[in-house]
């Protein structure tokens, strides 16, 4: 009975580790994504926190969309993809990033934002 007690607090232990080991890399991610493009607009900064869903890579929960498919591909290299042009709306990843402030991984970006990225993509 004892032995058992310990296999399932093992058992458990080890869903825990590794359920928090996942969510440090996700944050980690996020966090060397923004290091690495600490000018891109406020509305992309916050797509890479957990509190916008991580929208820039992710479609729901751990589900990739495009970009993050492409970034994963890459393993986690974002000059590697930055030429891509991972959502197939004409504009490369780092155009996207660096100039229209709008998803890599949305076509329709930036419907969802409410800012001047919105209006520049108008006049594309
Ligand atoms: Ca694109």
């Amino acid at each position: 009975m004892k032995l058992h007690s310990l296999i399932k607090f093992s058992l458990v232990l080890c869903f825990v580790g590794i359920t928090a080991s996942q969510g440090m890399a996700f944050t980690n991610i996020g966090d060397n994504w923004r290091s690495n493009y600490p000018d891109a607009c406020q509305e992309l900064q916050d797509a890479t926190t957990n509190a916008q869903n991580c929208i820039l890579c992710h479609t729901s929960g751990f589900g990739f969309n495009p970009y993050g498919d492409d970034l994963k591909e890459a393993n986690n290299d974002f000059a590697l993809i930055e030429s891509m042009d991972s959502d197939g709306d004409g504009r490369t990843n780092g155009e996207e990033i660096n100039e229209d402030c709008t998803l890599p991984g949305d076509p329709i970006s930036p419907v969802e934002f409410d800012s001047w990225g919105s209006i520049k993509v108008l006049f594309r």
